[in-house]
């Protein structure tokens, strides 16, 4: 609509940033701006992953942002959690992308890994040399991942892997795949795999006719007889709970990620109501039942803001609780989904079209809504913290 994105800030919380997360705000916003919403609606109508846009977001550190070391940047997590709210302004597709580089695949390479894992891959899959994906769920296994079928078997000094892994991002463009695969035999843990994608009995197949994260690859990954050195073992791995530890991270990040999205809905919400006239000539801004919606959306995202900046304090002083990330999670992806429909509604028919990201930003969200914890599954783990008492 030719307006420059100024950020939403109905509260004066801009004050609360220092400098460097200002800093990070303004430069991956431009990034933003400059490289991916020129071509994103195109991206997204013709179903393509901008794969052009990884060196370049390695360049600016972006990947495993939040880890030290390894020649990653070091970001505080407030400054991982600003990017990830960025890139979402933009598509909730390249923040997916982002998310599973760096809090499912090198978080746990950096966390579970050993020394030689760690300097062979973190180095490579900052640059985005090397892309990577995670993967947990499976065809009848999604909500519920302790249920997994595919199984790890000790075979001499390898490990052999069977299973099935489904809706995994980036699966058909990963170097590396982390797999998790419950031991065979005695040992019935659930344990993380690092497995190159070349190899013999891994295939990766994609989704298609997906109608969100159109910009964003989804794979099926078959593994059949795929043997592995012992050396691909995540050794600090200790079954469900350290897949479980990958997900606070990427939930945390999809946190502020949402309201990327909602921050975009928001906006181009206002600019239109600002514009567009109907009924004495007067804009639709002027109308009562207008503004109420742009007072919710602008009162929801502030909250929002407030949770994922109190979280993100928290986790950079290392007190980081996995509920009060699944309440972020939960509330700012619903808020999120709520705005983008309000702002559907605000732009009438114009809304529907691919002339404004209102539609395409809600599409996103409906599968935001699902992966990293469905927004149910979040509601009874926060459930459980209160009473006690489990409702799975
Ligand atoms: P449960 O018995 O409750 O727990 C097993 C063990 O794990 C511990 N634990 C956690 N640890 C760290 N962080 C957490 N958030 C944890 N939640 C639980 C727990 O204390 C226990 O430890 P221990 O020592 O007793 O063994 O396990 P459960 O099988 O009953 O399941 C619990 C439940 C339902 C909450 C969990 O399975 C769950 O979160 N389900 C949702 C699955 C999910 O979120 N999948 C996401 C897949 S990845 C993805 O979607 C990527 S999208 C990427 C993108 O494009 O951005
Ligand atoms: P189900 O678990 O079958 O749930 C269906 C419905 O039942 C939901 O409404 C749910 O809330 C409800 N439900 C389930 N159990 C209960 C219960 N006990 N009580 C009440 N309601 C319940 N996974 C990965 O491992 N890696 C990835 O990279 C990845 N990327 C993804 C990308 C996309 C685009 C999508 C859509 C998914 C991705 N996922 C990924 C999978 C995602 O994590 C799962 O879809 C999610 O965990 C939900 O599982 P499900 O789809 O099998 O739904």
């Amino acid at each position: 609509m030719g307006f420059r994105f100024q950020g939403v800030d109905g509260i004066g919380l801009d004050a609360w940033l220092n400098e460097d997360e200002r800093l990070v705000r303004a430069s991956t916003r431009q990034f933003v701006e400059e490289n991916l919403i020129p071509i994103i609606e195109a991206c997204n109508h013709d179903s393509r992953f901008p794969k052009e846009l990884v060196r370049p977001m390695g360049a600016l550190g972006y990947f495993g942002a939040n880890i030290h070391g390894y020649g990653c940047a070091g970001m505080s997590n407030v400054e991982y959690g600003l990017v990830m709210q960025e890139l979402e302004r933009g598509d909730s597709g390249l923040r997916s992308f982002v998310s599973v580089q760096s809090s499912l695949v090198m978080y746990p390479i950096h966390t579970f890994g050993s020394d030689d894992q760690k300097k062979e891959w973190l180095p490579q899959l900052a640059t985005g040399e090397k892309l990577g994906c995670f993967g947990l769920t499976e065809p009848d296994f999604g909500s519920n991942p302790g249920g997994m079928r595919t199984r790890a078997r000790k075979s001499g000094t390898d490990y052999v892997l069977n299973g099935e892994k489904m809706w995994i991002t980036s699966g058909s463009l990963a170097d590396v795949a982390v797999l998790w695969a419950r031991m065979e035999g005695e040992d019935q843990r659930v344990c993380g795999f690092l497995v190159d994608t070349k190899s013999p009995g891994f295939r990766a197949y994609d989704v298609h006719g997906k109608w969100s994260l159109r910009a964003s690859v989804t794979s099926g990954i078959s593994l059949q007889d795929v043997r592995v050195p012992a050396s691909t073992l995540l050794p600090g791995t200790d079954g469900l709970k350290s897949a479980l530890q990958c997900l606070n991270q990427a939930r945390y990040g999809i946190s502020w990620g949402a309201l990327g999205a909602a921050m975009a809905c928001y906006d181009t919400a206002l600019q239109y109501a600002l514009l567009r006239k109907q009924f004495r000539d007067q804009p639709i801004a002027s109308h009562q039942l207008v503004q109420e919606k742009l007072v919710w959306m602008l009162t929801e995202i502030s909250k929002g803001q407030l949770l994922a900046l109190h979280v993100g304090r928290n986790k950079d002083a290392g007190k980081a609780d996995p509920t009060h990330i699944s309440m972020a999670k939960r509330n700012n992806v619903w808020m999120a989904l709520e705005c983008a429909r309000i702002a559907r509604d605000l732009l009438g028919a114009n809304g529907i079209t691919s002339d404004y990201p209102v539609m395409r930003h809600l599409m996103n969200l409906e599968s935001v809504k699902t992966y990293e914890g469905t927004h149910d599954i979040h509601t009874l783990i926060l459930g459980q913290s209160i009473t006690g008492i489990s409702a799975f």
